[in-house]
This record gives C-alpha cells, sequence and structure tokens, in this order.
C-alpha cells in the first residue's frame, strides 16, 4: 500500500492517490467527508477555516459503492483559490522563523517564498484525513478503532486516563480542543484569547489510539519493518510536529525495568499484560494491546507578533511575512495523527495478512487469529 498527494494551500485543488486498498471495501464520500470536518474543528482556528468547507470527491478506484482494487484517487477544492490570479500575487521576501520558507527557497533556487510556502502549508493534512478516512473504515473491518487526544496545549495538561476509546470518545468529541476530560478546557480558552490578542501560537501534545488489533502487525526481522518505528516516522512528518512517542517512552526512560516492563497474563484463552507503558508494540511487533502514539507539536510558525529576518532583496533586517494563520491547531493535529496512524496500521496490516479482495483478506485473517488462539 501507498499513498502520495498533491497540491498548495491555495491552489485549485488538493489531490490524493491510495494504492493497495482491497477489492470490496464498500467507500463512499459520506466515509470521508465527516473526518474532514472534525479537522477542521478546534478552538483556535483562523479565518481560513470560516472560508473553506472540505468535502471529498472520489475521482477514481470505486465501482457500485466498493472498492475495485484499483488506485483510489480523491480530491479537494479549495475555495481559497488565491492562485487562481497568481500574477497580481506581490512577491513575498521576508522568510519566517520556523516555516520551509527560507531553507525551502535556498534549496529549489525559487525567488518568491511562496513558492515553498504554498506546498509546505499545513493545508495539505486534509488530504492525508481524507485518505487515513479509507485506511480507518478498511481496519475497522477487523476490528480497529483509532481516535486521536490531546493532551496538551501551550503547558496546559489534560492527562489521558484511559485507553478505552468508548469511554472518553463522546467528550473528545464534543470537546473544542479533543481534550478527554473537561477540567482544563476555560483555561486553554483564556490561554488561546490572550495569544490571539498578542499575536502569538501555541503548540501541545496529543495521542493516537488504534485499539482491538491482532498481535503480529509489523516485525522485528528488519530495521525498517518495525511497526513503532513506521508509526514514529509518520507521527513527526506532520507539520509542525518534531517530536513522538510509543506508549510512555519518555517515563520508561526514567523508570527502572521491573517497573517499565508490562507484566504478562493469560485469560479466557488470551495473553494479556498488566499495563500498557509498551504502547503496544515490542520489538517492533504490535503485541494485542492498543497502540499508543504521541505527537508533540510545536507552536505554529506564522505569528503576527514579529520576528526577526532579514529581506531576502536589501539582506537588511526585516520583520518576517504576517497574512493570516491559526493560533493552536493541536486538535486538527489529533485528527491528522489519526489518519497518519491508520495510513501506516493499514499498510502494515496488509503486509502481513495481504489479499486483493476483502473476501481475500478476511479470509487470512480469520485463519491467523484461529491459529494463535489456539496456542
Ligand atoms: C497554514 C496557514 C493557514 C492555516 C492553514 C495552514 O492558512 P492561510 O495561510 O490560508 O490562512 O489555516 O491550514 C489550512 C488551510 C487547513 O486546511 O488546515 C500554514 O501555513 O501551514
Amino acid at each position: 500500500m501507498r499513498f502520495l498527494t498533491a497540491g498548495e494551500s491555495h491552489g485549485r485543488c488538493l489531490v490524493g492517490i491510495l494504492e493497495g486498498i482491497p477489492a470490496y471495501l464498500p467507500l463512499s464520500e459520506e466515509d470521508i467527508n465527516p473526518d474532514l470536518k472534525r479537522r477542521m474543528a478546534g478552538y483556535g482556528r483562523g479565518g481560513r477555516m470560516k472560508i473553506e468547507s472540505d468535502e471529498a470527491i472520489l475521482l477514481a478506484g470505486v465501482f457500485r459503492g466498493t472498492t475495485t482494487g484499483a488506485p483510489i484517487a480523491v480530491m479537494i477544492e479549495n475555495k481559497d483559490w488565491q492562485l487562481k490570479r497568481e500574477e497580481k500575487l506581490p512577491v513575498i521576501n521576508f522568510p519566517r522563523p520556523g516555516h520551509a520558507d527560507l531553507a525551502g527557497l535556498l534549496k529549489y533556487n525559487h525567488t518568491d517564498i511562496r513558492a515553498v510556502s504554498e506546498r509546505a502549508s499545513a493545508r495539505e493534512t486534509a488530504m492525508r484525513v481524507a485518505l487515513g478516512s479509507i485506511c480507518k473504515k478498511f481496519l475497522r473491518a477487523f476490528g480497529i478503532e483509532i481516535l486521536g487526544v490531546v493532551t496538551e496545549i501551550g503547558g496546559i495538561q489534560s492527562p489521558l486516563e484511559t485507553f478505552s476509546i468508548a469511554k472518553i470518545k463522546e467528550h473528545v468529541e464534543n470537546s473544542p480542543f479533543r481534550f478527554s476530560k473537561p477540567d482544563k478546557e476555560k483555561e486553554v480558552i483564556a490561554l488561546i484569547d490572550q495569544c490571539k490578542e498578542e499575536g502569538d501560537s501555541l503548540g501541545g501534545t496529543f495521542v493516537v489510539i488504534a485499539a482491538g488489533g491482532p498481535p503480529g502487525i509489523g516485525t522485528h526481522v528488519q530495521w525498517d519493518k518495525r511497526l513503532d518505528g513506521k508509526l514514529v516516522r509518520a507521527i513527526v512528518s506532520i507539520h509542525a510536529v518534531k517530536g513522538a512517542e510509543v506508549g510512555d517512552a519518555v517515563a520508561n526512560a526514567r523508570r527502572k525495568g521491573s517497573e517499565a516492563h508490562d507484566q504478562i497474563g493469560y485469560k479466557d484463552g488470551k495473553f494479556y499484560r498488566f499495563s500498557n507503558k509498551a504502547g503496544g508494540t515490542e520489538g517492533g511487533i504490535s503485541n494485542g494491546e492498543a497502540i499508543v502514539v504521541s505527537g508533540y507539536m510545536k507552536p505554529i510558525s506564522t505569528i503576527r507578533k514579529p520576528m526577526a529576518s532579514v529581506d531576502l532583496i536589501t539582506k537588511e533586517p526585516a520583520k518576517s511575512h504576517y497574512q493570516r494563520s491559526d493560533v493552536c491547531a493541536v486538535p486538527s493535529a489529533s485528527v491528522v495523527g489519526e489518519a497518519m496512524v491508520a495510513l501506516t496500521l493499514a499498510e502494515a496490516f496488509l503486509e502481513k495478512f495481504g489479499g486483493d479482495s476483502m473476501q481475500e483478506t478476511e479470509e487470512n485473517f480469520s485463519s491467523y487469529m484461529k491459529r494463535i488462539s489456539q496456542r
């Protein structure tokens, strides 16, 4: 399985291609659109989200309501299609610290920062969410549910107390921050309002839980097939996310071995763990517990508060470019995190079980599950 996206933030549209989903997965735009709405939500988003109303258009790979096994092509139109009149847009000469502006301009020999920033923009994540929704639907057919939850914004923490998606889902979906409980919401609203006034931005932390999966996804046998490594790479590929952690990785580094590892038990014909500090993977293989991976997002780099920069023409000190931006997009990033975990898990799942049709994948999955239940 593989995927690609294309599209600029203010271009005509975003395009994505997802290849490798087996035939006969029922699929329509209605499977994708609710996730696009979830990504656009969250307190702290800027003016752009009032302009856009993201909707997926399925262009290819679906026939009579199900996938065919061919590449699935998706399009999302940009309502704010500024590049329609690109010749009228002024050249941007003041790179923003923290953005791809300066390094991208030097690398590609551009003269206008827009040639970099349009593609570097986090707008691209709308397409990842669309393709991730298809993978979520595929994984759901095998009992795997995925949820992104925010655990910290601007230093204010709202820690996760359970990995049970059923227990927290309703609150998460109704929270303006995708927190799992209400205790810190007022405090964060005040902080975001203050930052907005000051022309500043905030980062934070989110956790993605993927529950219900079997042991055996990913493998220890080769470095690039380890599931934990793939998950961390997928999460850090999200715009502004600079770190990722599987399970209690950071806390475990400070614990003794006897405190860090999840002890093994056996009950009702199944192996289980007393705890899940490993985040559902051992040796790069899923162990049947919930997969738990966190992302650490830096504050958004487009801010109204002036930051030192340099005029690319005169080389004189200047203030970085600002037009419009979000104050905080951690809740959106947690939905993008769901998509990246879904894309990663679906790929590793298909590597394990294969199949060109859902029927074939289901047969392979069932026979493996039967075999491990007899161990
Ligand atoms: C972004 C800047 C803002 C965000 C955008 C990402 O857009 P604009 O420059 O049009 O105000 O709103 O995010 C999205 C458009 C989106 O759909 O998430 C950036 O520079 O990364």
